[in-house]
């Protein structure tokens, strides 16, 4: 891979900076955002990059620091020393250099526009220090001894791949109870040596004249959180987006989509939308619908919504050379294709033979993209679009497949190289087809491959064409607990399995599992065998369908997280380090914390019915049958087909509701606190309509247990009408007394509806 760039970081041709020298000129700035504080460090070579903003951070308060001999002060910041070589900041010593023209590989230096450094780097001690972050990557959370690009690649997640898709050039460094975070600016290709090339050092660098890079520090939390105020968080999603997705490569015509849809309703399985992949298109004509096999789309997408399904088709950006054809025509009046070093059309090949792809770096070129989404889902009623193919990845250009399936690195993008661009392209799509879709007036839902961070500002992420085996399934979870700790909160893994052939019990596992990804779908690739959830027959119909009702049962809570992920930029899905970044036995790539409440132990080996888990310190609950299990210790538990090894935190309360649908609205008329105690409970959900601009509301469950009585108060802010409000405690006694309360074979429901409930063991 990177047969394009072929560069490694040449430390050996590296020059130390010397700011004094005049060739390079740093810049200190305070940023602020909503809170948040960090420092920008910017290293510039030529006078109009001063003026430098973005891609990713937008819209910050930026402050000259007060300046006392070499250290610059902030409040609230450690102070930034700069230095003739270097700067320290928070304990950090990081060394600047630059590799000169005359050593850098030739692409570099056809591109780099005079430059004295074409590539600049930065080193520091690794330490003692875990290393995180980098979004989307193969392996397992720890970054450390790996080395990463970040450029964007249709590569598919298989081991020792890199880079995948995604370009997420941030980084996390944990040190006891202190993180660090480092978010390189640069749309241009950087490498992140951390540990590779020399066993102390990391080594950061990027093939561009200027080096961005903003400083965090704080508790991990604290950093996860400030990262998400530069790059920015999700909009609220519409509920549908969080229940239960159906895909294939293809459902290729109408008959094979409402076969799918009345096998889910007659096996009583919930489904939210049908993904429709390349072949509903006209000759694979991006924004057309084969009048063969889809003659009536419209109609179809009408019919399917009455039933509470929606359509998602693919949006692919390759456009298709053909005269007559709108959107190839209408693009070429706007000049609004990539054009090679010469400035002629750019043609290459992808699913349509001949194709051309759009500038999205240029805002009319998003603006006319923007109309054709807006047209095409108006037209057909689509709810959302699913961008594939984005990186761009380019089948064919002068008859051979590209190094790297990319478009030449020289080919122009308005007054940017392809180098320059390429990262930000799928970024440009998403925004494109966010405004295109957000003109019908409904929340717009995006599924997208490739990004940038920032990319979550407009949609969710999927993490590519993984394969229906067991190390796929277990892969998924760092890969998006990465994906979390990078900014990217909603996202999922191709449930079952993309490639190869799924099995019953792993689709089984997989379900279980998905039903616990923020976003959870199915797709299985051309030629596979079939893994809907009816697909294998019985028993297994009947344990996916547990599975799914487990999702629903489970969307107050999911909703509310995707709610704090938009308030607060926190993933849903975290590493148990997260909380406990001392506890070294807490560092797991095969358990995950759904929320702060719950902590999943999937199930990751064939035939496996037991498996050992870690629980951190204090008290948690097993989740389905109420038993109480002391943390900071390894347990073994069992696990049987029915269900995911699922565990509550102590002074926890998890909002549930029915398993209803399809869904319709946010408003949950019947909430089902499940609790497990703790001197101190406390539990929240928000709601809202679901979809549109409500501003909904968090409503709260508050109250506590000292050992012999409990109380709870509900505060309902939440303005509609309830059928019932309910907190449930799992394998108490039967109470003595108390307010509101029923008991029945060890499961104590408290009626809160009215606002408080109590019972108490004398
Ligand atoms: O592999 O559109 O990752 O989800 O089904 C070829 C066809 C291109 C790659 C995507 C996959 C999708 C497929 N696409």
């Amino acid at each position: 891979m990177n047969e394009l760039l072929n560069w490694d970081i040449p430390f050996d041709r590296m020059e130390r900076l010397a700011l004094e020298g005049g060739l390079v000129q740093a810049r200190v700035e305070q940023v602020e955002h909503e809170g948040l504080r960090a420092w920008r460090l910017l290293l510039t070579q030529r006078p109009r990059d001063a003026a430098k903003e973005g891609p990713a951070v937008q819209g910050v308060v930026r402050r000259q620091p007060e300046k006392k001999a070499e250290s610059y002060l902030a409040e609230g910041l450690s102070p930034l020393v700069l230095g003739e070589e270097g700067l320290g900041w928070g304990g950090l010593e990081l060394a600047f250099w630059g590799c000169p023209h005359r050593e850098v590989p030739p692409v570099l230096r056809l591109l780099a526009d005079g430059v004295p450094y074409p590539l600049l780097a930065l080193s520091f001690p690794l330490g003692a220090a875990r290393y995180l972050g980098l979004g989307e990557r193969v392996g397992g959370l720890e970054r450390r001894g790996g080395r990463y690009w970040n450029f964007t690649a249709d590569q598919p997640p298989r081991p020792g791949r890199d880079p995948l898709y995604q370009a997420s050039p941030l980084l996390l460094r944990v040190e006891g109870a202190r993180a660090w975070g480092l978010l390189l600016d640069e749309s241009y290709p950087s490498l992140f040596d951390l540990g590779y090339s020399h066993p102390a050092e990391a080594r950061l660098a990027v093939a561009g004249p200027t080096l961005d890079l903003y400083l965090l520090e704080g508790s991990l939390l604290e950093v996860v959180a400030g990262l998400t105020r530069l790059t920015g968080r999700p909009p609220m999603p519409p509920l549908w987006a969080l229940g239960y997705h159906q895909c294939r490569y293809s459902y290729a015509d109408e008959a094979s989509v409402r076969e799918v849809v009345e096998q889910f309703a007659a096996h009583g399985l919930p489904l939210e939308a049908v993904w429709l992949d390349i072949h509903y298109m006209d000759g694979y004509k991006v924004f057309t619908a084969s009048p063969q096999r889809f003659p009536r789309l419209a109609l179809l997408a009408e019919e399917l919504s009455d039933r509470g399904v929606r359509l998602v088709p693919i949006v692919d950006p390759g456009v298709k050379v053909e005269e007559g054809y709108s959107v190839f025509e209408e693009g070429m009046r706007r000049q609004a294709f990539i054009r090679d070093d010469r400035d002629e059309l750019l043609v290459g090949g992808v699913w349509p033979r001949r194709a051309v792809w759009p500038d999205f770096s240029r805002e009319e070129v998003r603006a006319f993209w923007a109309e054709e989404v807006e047209k095409f889902a108006r037209t057909y009623g689509f709810a959302g679009i699913w961008n594939d193919m984005n990186e761009p990845a380019v089948l064919e250009l002068g008859g051979a497949e590209p190094p790297d399936k990319a478009l030449p690195l020289t080919a122009r993008q308005g007054a940017k190289s392809h180098l320059e661009a390429r990262n930000l392209y799928a970024l440009g799509m998403a925004e494109a087809t966010y405004r295109g879709l957000q003109a019908l007036g409904r929340r717009p839902f995006i599924l997208t491959r490739s990004g940038f961070p920032g990319i979550q500002r407009y949609a969710f992420v999927w993490t590519g064409d993984n394969e229906s085996r067991y190390e796929d399934l277990a892969l998924s979870v760092p890969m998006l607990l990465s994906l979390g700790l990078s900014g990217i909160p909603l996202a999922g893994s191709d449930v079952g399995g993309f490639g190869l052939d799924a099995e019953p019990e792993l689709l089984l596992r997989w379900m279980w599992l998905g039903a616990l990804y923020p976003f959870f779908r199915n797709h299985s690739a051309l030629g596979t065998r079939r893994q809907e959830p009816y697909a294998f027959g019985e028993p297994w119909t009947t344990r996916m369908r547990e599975a799914l009702h487990f999702r629903y049962r489970l969307l107050p809570y999911l909703y509310s997280l995707a709610r704090t992920a938009h308030e607060e930029g926190l993933p849903l899905l975290r590493p148990l380090g997260l909380y406990w970044p001392e506890d070294a036995a807490a560092w797991r790539d095969d358990q995950f914390l759904l929320g702060e409440a719950l902590l999943a132990a999937p199930v990751l080996r064939k035939g496996a019915r037991a498996r050992e888990i870690y629980l951190p310190p204090g008290g948690w609950q097993d989740f389905w049958n109420g038993e109480r299990l002391e943390g900071a210790s390894l347990h073994r538990v069992a696990a049987p087909l029915e269900r995911l090894p699922l565990f509550q935190r102590a002074g926890t309360a998890i909002p549930l509701t029915e398993a209803r649908y399809p869904t319709r609205t946010a408003r949950w008329p019947f909430l089902c606190f499940r609790v497990a105690l703790g001197p101190k409970v406390r539990g929240r959900v928000f709601e809202d309509a679901g979809e549109g601009g409500d501003e909904g509301a968090w409503s709260e469950l508050e109250g506590g247990f000292d050992g012999r009585r409990l109380e709870l108060l509900f505060t309902d802010r939440s303005g509609h009408a309830r059928q019932g409000v309910l907190a449930e405690v799992w394998g108490v006694a039967p109470p003595t007394r108390g307010q509101g309360y029923a008991y029945h074979n060890g499961l104590l429901r408290l009626d809160v509806q009215g606002g408080g409930a109590w019972v108490a063991w004398d």
